[in-house]
């Protein structure tokens, strides 16, 4: 798996050492072993394997540096655009191998730990998760700094370091429990502390009257309070090291670390009360996956790294390189990750015509010039809003602002389209449902020149629905960009033994170009490649059946069918589907032991919101379930359940490899794109799923017959729900479906509480949003099919390399080139 590096190294010479060459063991064992003792502290002969992977971690990011260095210095010296990817979130799962691989050191690094006794697997599994996000926009965010770092974009990410990321999931008879993560207990080896890089960020207080009496003209806002925002960057070096991204992320901390005034007066605790205020804001990630409404927190914590990162934009523009805040937009594009930095547009407003005197109508020029706004979720719950008197208590300049861009734009279109009420309200910044408050999406609608969607049928979506006002009002201004998962991480560090056979048969120029992938396509038919194929992927099997008899002591056959459906847990995403699926296929095995079952696994992870009691009763009804097919001797193995505790990026990196039945069965019109369907996908697991996200975009490239597509489309269930949500009439056409809902409702997989499930159950059956008894025929009946595929293994083979030789457009690279073409028209630096 080891690629040569070009980078440039700070010990080159023209007569180099066999130590001054990494792609040499010895060169990593003389580092690595000088990382212990100068930097761990510790005698090689009593390191804990943790100070081995501290050592590495620390040598390996020399490498980045060698690299990060002279990037940074050619962006200066040849300016491009800059992007900056704000985004609350940022789950970027472990680095080490991710870094080794791009720089191409892995082989040697293992080779030299090999050497030190103790090796790469051991020490990378090490590594603690940097879960800094919730699920698919964090890990979109994560693919793309990296992407761009690939493509030799000038990005930044910024964000929050956030003490505790997403929580820990433990699953104790089956009812989650959240438990504080630590992932910074011994530090982050990745990270530099940047204490020189601070600002101020204020909260509250007020707004001084203007002295030239001119509604538009600059004020003076005196924040009550003050908090200090600390830089801590974290170079993510992309693939060949063609360049360094960085992620800054900020820290809070207090302008004044204890009152001495209080301490001396003895009230000890007090004295430190105004810093655990200001250090609260970034202390925890919001575990939700769709807002928790109105929680000042949150808005603290968006406003805080918004403002950090807008002040420390325009201090590199006009400071380190000396432009005027005028041509902000020639030199920098600032995408918004969702609408949680949407306060972007009032704060760069505010630093504009308070702090740069610019006045409004350029201000407002340059804003929209310089940002772009992704919407990720047309989920109401997920829409945010601030309740006005929050808003204006805590930011009273922005909310001045606010009002006065909501003005403008009422104007204007009460100019161009007349006296529309109905229009008019819609578009308003200020929603007056539930008491006035304001309308984030709007304001980042209003406030950018591009707006996104995810994925070819969402972007529809938001072009008809939240945004349709806007859109008749702004046409043009909605683009798609469908999502893409970075390859690096998701198909070759994966999955090296997949990997290695693509490079066999097609050569590497895969590597480089994603769509080149497609040269696969005619080994689909070559009976000698797909028994390879085979064979790898009962190899990342029998892995994962490992891991799964060390968790849950449960043997899984690795010729089963690996059936998995990993994401949050969500009512839309219907791991409830899933669920009634395996009752009946239960019933059925009991009703007729001798037919000729093929042994399946049903393999469930997720987190559900800590908040969201739903969702944690489904995982609870999923091990439920489990338990029971797992003990009941007459279903002999052909169905066994699993669900694994705690999530995350680093299980998803071993279960997907490992798949054969990919799970992408949300709703339709629910899933914004789903990112997790094209990383099954390229690792050659076929799809059972909707017409929903990007998994439509899918079928289009890897073609209808190689993909197992069933239920409603998003129109039908649009008209469905016009009609009612009552569904006892589906209910008892279904034999399959009225038996398996009894079951549940009566307890018999709750014997220990028989009415745990009838609310569930009664909901289902008189108020089913998310259709999944409507739904239900047509998955079982799609899933019938599945089984019945899997028995030709030559077909199964066949889809899957097409699967994987079709997937190549889904790569990061081609959307992170439609973004630097169609938004943000940047290009990539020249580093020679
Ligand atoms: C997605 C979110 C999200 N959409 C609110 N929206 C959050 C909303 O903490 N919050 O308040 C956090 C996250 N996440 C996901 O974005 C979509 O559901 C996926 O379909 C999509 O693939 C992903 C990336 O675009």
């Amino acid at each position: 798996t080891g690629l040569a590096s070009e980078g440039t190294h700070a010990e080159d010479t023209p007569h180099r050492r066999a130590t001054d060459d990494p792609s040499r063991a010895d060169y990593w064992r003389e580092r690595i072993l000088a990382k212990l003792v100068y930097q761990v502290g510790k005698d090689p002969e009593h390191a804990e394997p943790h100070d081995w992977y501290v050592a590495t971690a620390l040598a390996v990011r020399d490498r980045i540096v060698d690299h990060w260095i002279p990037a940074t210095r050619a962006t200066y010296a040849k300016p491009v655009k800059r992007v900056y990817y704000l985004s609350l979130e940022f789950l970027i799962g472990r680095q080490l191998r991710d870094t080794a691989y791009n720089l191409g050191y892995v082989d040697a690094v293992a080779a030299a730990l090999e050497g030190l006794g103790t090796d790469f697997e051991t020490v990378r599994n090490l590594e603690p998760d940097a879960a800094l996000g919730n699920g698919g926009l964090g890990r979109l965010a994560a693919c793309f700094i990296e992407t761009m770092a690939s493509l030799g974009i000038a990005g930044y990410g910024y964000g929050i370091r956030y003490d505790h990321g997403l929580f820990r999931q433990a699953l104790p008879d089956g009812m989650q429990r959240e438990l504080p993560e630590d992932w910074l207990a011994y530090g982050s080896p990745w990270e530099f502390r940047r204490p020189e890089a601070r600002y101020d960020i204020g909260f509250g207080g007020s707004v001084a009257a203007s002295h030239d009496a001119h509604h538009l003209g600059a004020r003076e806002w005196k924040p009550a309070e003050t908090v200090l925002a600390i830089a801590y960057d974290n170079p993510v070096v992309g693939w060949r090291g063609r360049y360094v991204s960085t992620l800054r992320l900020w820290s809070a901390r207090s302008k004044d670390p204890i009152s001495l005034e209080d301490f001396n007066r003895g009230d000890h605790v007090g004295a430190l009360a105004d810093r655990a205020k200001a250090e609260a804001i970034s202390k925890v990630l919001y575990p939700s996956d769709s807002t928790d409404a109105g929680q000042e927190l949150r808005l603290r914590q968006e406003y805080f790294f918004t403002s950090a990162s807008l002040q420390d934009m325009i201090r590199r523009h006009t400071v380190n390189e000396g432009y005027s805040v005028y041509d902000l937009p020639d030199h920098v594009s600032v995408q918004l990750n969702d609408t949680h930095p949407a306060i972007a547009v009032p704060e760069l407003m505010r630093l504009l015509v308070d702090v740069y005197e610019v006045p409004w109508a350029d201000a407002w020029d340059i804003t929209r010039n310089t940002l772009s706004y992704t919407n990720h979720t047309l989920l109401p719950e997920a829409l945010e809003t601030w309740p006005v008197p929050l808003m204006e208590r805590l930011l009273p300049r922005h909310m001045q602002i606010i009002y006065l861009i909501n003005a403008f734009e009422l104007d204007r279109v009460r100019d161009e389209f007349g006296d529309d009420g109905a229009l008019l309200s819609e578009i308003s910044l200020i929603g007056e449902d539930h008491g006035r408050s304001v309308r984030m999406g709007n304001l980042a609608f209003i406030g950018s020149h591009r707006i996104n969607g995810v994925s070819a049928l969402h972007t529809d979506l938001v072009r008809e629905t939240v945004f349709s006002g806007l859109n008749k009002v702004h046409p043009g201004r909605i683009v798609n960009k469908t999502n893409g998962i970075t390859f690096r991480r998701w198909l070759f560090q994966a999955n090296p033994g997949l990997t290695s056979l693509i490079r066999e048969a097609i050569g590497d120029a895969f590597l480089d170009d994603h769509e080149a992938l497609s040269a696969l396509t005619p080994f689909a038919d070559d009976p000698a490649f797909r028994e390879k194929i085979a064979a790898v992927r009962r190899q990342n099997k029998v892995a994962l059946a490992g891991l799964v008899k060390q968790r849950v002591g449960l043997t899984l056959d690795p010729d089963a069918l690996f059936d998995v459906h990993i994401k949050r847990i969500h009512e839309y995403k219907r791991q409830l589907l899933n669920i009634l699926d395996a009752v009946a296929l239960y019933d059925a095995i009991r009703s007729n032991p001798m037919h000729d079952w093929r042994p399946r696994v049903k393999i469930f992870a997720g987190k559900a919101a800590a908040s969201y009691a739903t969702a944690k009763l489904i995982i609870k009804l999923s091990c439920d379930v489990a338990k029971m097919i797992n003990s009941d001797p007459t279903v002999r193995g052909f169905l066994k359940i699993v669900f694994l505790e705690n999530y995350n990026v680093s299980l998803a990196e071993t279960l997907i490899p490992a798949t054969d039945l990919s799970e992408q069965i949300s709703t339709a019109g629910m899933e914004a794109s789903g990112t997790g369907n094209m990383k099954f996908g390229l690792n050659g697991a076929l799809t059972i799923g909707t017409l929903d996200g990007a998994n439509v975009e899918m079928r289009d490239h890897v073609g209808e017959d190689n993909i197992y597509i069933f239920g409603m489309t998003a129109e039908q269930v649009a008209e469905r729900r016009s009609q009612g949500l009552d569904m006892q009439e589906t209910i008892h056409a279904s034999r399959h479906l009225s038996e398996a809902l009894d079951q549940i409702a009566t307890g018999v997989f709750s014997p220990d509480q028989p009415d745990r499930y009838s609310e569930l159950v009664n909901t289902l059956t008189h108020h089913d949003y998310f259709m999944v008894t409507a739904d239900f025929e047509a998955y079982r009946a799609m899933q019938v099919h599945v089984g019945n595929e899997w028995k030709d293994k030559d077909t199964w083979w066949r889809k899957s390399v097409l699967n994987t030789a079709r997937m190549g457009w889904f790569s990061a690279d081609r959307a992170i080139r439609e973004y630097a073409d169609g938004i943000w028209h940047a290009k990539p630096v020249d580093r020679d």
